[in-house]
C-alpha cells in the first residue's frame, strides 16, 4: 500500500489542466464518494495496527497535496481567465484606419500634378527675416504687408516675422542653386488678420517658380492651363486678368470655369460663370538678381494659390473655420487615394 500510495502522489503532482473543466475531472478522480483517495481510506481498515499511524500519516498527506493542487491549478485558471475578461473580444482586430484632412489631401493632389511636369518640392522656414519674406521679393519700404497691422513680427523686432507667404522658400532655392530651377512650395503662412467665415490668420499656400533660359508667359499659361484641367475635370476652361504683384511683371489671376455650374452660372461664381484660384505672372527681373539669378540669362514665371481657397470650391465649404475646428464629422467626410 505505500507503494501505491507514493505512486498516487507522483501522479498528482505531475497534473495540470488546461481548463476548469479538465480541474473538476481531477477532483472526482481523487477526492469523490468513488475517487481513489477516498477508496484508500475505506482500504484503511485491512492495514495492519503497527502500521496504521504510518499508512494514516501518508494518507493524510497524499489527500491534502491533492487539494492543494486544485486549489493552485484553481487560481492560475482564473487568472487567466481575467485576462482574457479583461479585453473586449467583440472588438474589430484592427483600430479603424484615420482619414486625411481635406487641406492635406488637396496640398497633396496640387504636389501630384506639379511633380509629373518636372517641378520638385521645397520647404523652408516659419519664421523669416525681412529680405527672405520682403525686401527679395520687391516689396516697397512701405509696403502695407509690412506694416505691424499685416504681419506678426517676432517680440516686435522688424527684422524677424513669422512668413506671409511661401515665396521666401524660393527666394531660399534661388539663392542655393542655379537654373534650370522647377520647384513648387507648399505650407503654412501667417497674416494679421480677423478670423471669419472667409479669412483666418494663419492658412496654406503651393507657390510655384520655373526659372530656365526663354521661359515665357506663354509656358506659365499651358502649364496652369494644365494644372486646371488636373484639379478640377478635363472640360475646364482657364483664362488671365490682368493684376499686380510686387514680385512678377507683368502678374496676372487665373479664374476657372466654374466648377459647380460649368460656366453657367450659379451662386458659388455669383453669376459669371467663373471663380479664381490663383495669382501668377512672370519674375521681376529685379527679384531674379537679388537671389543671385542674372535676369540678363534667365527668365522665370511664378504662381502662388491660398489650398483653404482650392478645397473650398472644389468640396462646396463654405465656412474657413471648419479647417481648424477639426470636428471629426467634418474630417471623416474626407477620403484620399494620396
Ligand atoms: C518668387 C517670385 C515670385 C509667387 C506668386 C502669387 C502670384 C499670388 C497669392 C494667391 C492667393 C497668395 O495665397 S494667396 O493669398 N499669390 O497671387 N504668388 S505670383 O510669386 C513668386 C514666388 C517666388 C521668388
Amino acid at each position: 500500500m505505500k507503494d501505491k500510495i507514493a505512486g498516487i502522489l507522483e501522479e498528482v503532482k505531475g497534473f495540470s489542466a488546461e481548463n476548469l473543466d479538465q480541474l473538476e475531472a481531477f477532483r472526482i478522480k481523487y477526492l469523490s464518494k468513488k475517487g481513489i483517495v477516498t477508496g484508500l481510506f475505506t482500504e484503511f481498515k485491512n492495514v495492519a495496527p503497527e502500521q496504521r499511524k504510518e499508512m494514516g500519516q501518508l494518507m493524510n498527506r497524499l489527500k491534502n497535496t491533492v487539494q492543494d493542487k486544485i486549489v493552485s491549478l484553481k487560481e492560475g485558471l482564473d487568472k487567466s481567465q481575467d485576462k482574457i475578461n479583461k479585453h473586449d473580444l467583440t472588438l474589430p482586430a484592427e483600430a479603424p484606419l484615420g482619414s486625411r484632412h481635406p487641406l492635406a489631401i488637396v496640398r497633396n493632389d496640387i504636389i501630384d500634378i506639379f511633380s509629373r511636369i518636372g517641378f520638385n518640392v521645397s520647404e523652408g522656414p516659419e519664421i523669416e527675416d525681412d529680405f527672405h519674406n520682403f525686401s527679395a521679393l520687391n516689396f516697397p519700404a512701405n509696403h502695407p504687408a509690412r506694416d505691424m497691422q499685416d504681419t506678426f513680427f517676432i517680440n516686435k523686432n522688424p527684422d524677424i516675422a513669422l512668413r506671409t507667404h511661401t515665396s521666401s522658400v524660393q527666394v531660399r532655392v534661388m539663392e542655393n542653386s542655379q537654373p534650370p530651377i522647377r520647384t513648387i512650395s507648399p505650407g503654412r503662412v501667417f497674416r494679421n488678420e480677423a478670423i471669419s467665415a472667409r479669412a483666418h490668420c494663419i492658412f496654406h499656400q503651393v507657390e510655384g517658380l520655373y526659372v530656365d533660359t526663354n521661359v515665357s508667359f506663354a509656358d506659365l499659361k499651358q502649364t496652369l492651363f494644365y494644372f486646371a484641367k488636373e484639379l478640377f475635370g478635363e472640360d475646364t476652361k482657364t483664362r488671365f486678368r490682368p493684376s499686380y504683384f510686387p514680385f512678377t511683371e507683368p502678374s496676372a489671376e487665373m479664374d476657372i470655369s466654374c466648377n459647380i455650374c460649368g460656366g453657367k452660372g450659379c451662386n458659388i461664381c455669383k453669376y459669371s460663370g467663373w471663380v479664381e484660384i490663383l495669382g501668377c505672372g512672370m519674375v521681376d527681373p529685379n527679384v531674379l538678381d537679388l537671389c543671385g539669378i542674372d535676369s540678363e540669362k534667365y527668365t522665370g514665371f511664378a504662381f502662388g494659390m491660398g489650398v483653404e481657397r482650392i478645397a473650398m470650391l472644389k468640396y462646396q465649404i463654405n465656412d474657413l473655420r471648419l479647417f481648424f475646428e477639426n470636428d471629426v464629422r467634418f474630417i471623416n467626410q474626407f477620403k484620399s487615394t494620396i
